[in-house]
């Protein structure tokens, strides 16, 4: 793995792990530390040593937002030759899970990047916001969309316009957060659940995130059509013999990802 200046990675079995590392600073998110993210997840997608992606923040939060000090001068002509959106766009393109363990604040554009995330987990210590609205701003990197589809338009607008803290208990009883746990067990258990989805025929997985993700986006029957092309696609699988060979044979299936 390459050698980065704001995240650390390392692989536990078939999870590779993402680590946002400026502590210091709330890992706030700067341009450069989302390349790397990127360049993280997309080295870990094209390992095939791996298959599910864990994403977690040092120190005392998961992320504090874009980093206010790199932007404050900008204006709306650096942002637009920047393009530094293309980097966020690519960061949803990821074909495996990424499973978000959040703690601490989780506030703006790491709120965003949580929202990238397929599942999250939170520690009971978690917070969410939009605090932009402080700043003069507004989210820019999928709040305002990700946000909205996740718990609908009136809770969205009260969130990001009020721009105030939420505790994790909100954010699982709206179906931001998948499970919630006491911080000193939630990188335990995140890190169990990635190892148990490691073991599924990643194929399958993968095709299930694709199809689930374009559920968001299109209307019912254009997202069915889409899953019967995956379904279909699965059976040229050698995952697919094997996963209905084992179940014949009363054995343990050995799925390979391919
Ligand atoms: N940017 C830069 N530095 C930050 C940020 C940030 N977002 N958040 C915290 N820090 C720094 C502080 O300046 C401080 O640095 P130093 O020690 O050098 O003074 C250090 O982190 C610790 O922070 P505090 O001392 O403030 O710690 P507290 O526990 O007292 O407060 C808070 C924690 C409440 C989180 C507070 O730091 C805060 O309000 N931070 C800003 C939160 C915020 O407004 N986030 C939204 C930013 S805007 C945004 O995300 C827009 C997204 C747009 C698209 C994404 C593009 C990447």
């Amino acid at each position: 793995m390459a050698d980065y200046q704001y995240i650390k990675t390392e692989t536990d079995g078939r999870v590779g792990i993402v680590w946002l590392n400026r502590p210091d600073v709330l890992n706030a998110l700067n341009r450069k530390m989302v390349y790397e993210i990127l360049s993280a997840f997309e080295a870990y997608d094209r390992d095939e040593d791996v298959r599910v992606i864990l994403l977690a923040g040092k120190g005392r939060a998961f992320a504090a937002g874009a980093d206010i000090e790199e932007m404050a001068e900008d204006d709306a002509v650096s942002m637009e030759l920047l393009n530094q959106f293309a980097d966020w766009d690519r960061l949803s393109l990821t074909k495996k899970p990424v499973i978000g363990a959040v703690h601490g604040y989780c506030l703006g554009g790491g709120f965003e990047l949580a929202l990238v995330c397929d599942l999250l987990f939170a520690a009971d210590d978690a917070q969410f916001a939009f605090p932009e609205i402080k700043l003069g701003v507004m989210p820019g990197a999928g709040g305002t969309q990700r946000l909205t589809k996740l718990i609908g338009k009136s809770r969205a607008l009260e969130w990001i316009w009020g721009g105030d803290m939420h505790t994790s208990k909100e954010a699982v009883e709206l179906g931001i957060v998948n499970r919630l746990y006491p911080k000193d067990l939630l990188f335990k258990e995140a890190i169990q659940y990635a190892r148990l989805l490691s073991e599924k025929p990643p194929l399958a997985v993968r095709l299930i995130k694709e199809a689930v993700h374009k559920a968001v986006d299109v209307p019912l029957q254009e997202g069915m059509y889409f899953e019967r092309k995956n379904f279909y696609l699965l059976f040229s699988s050698e995952d697919q013999k094997e996963g209905m060979q084992a179940f014949v044979e009363k054995r343990k299936a050995e799925f390979k990802g391919r």
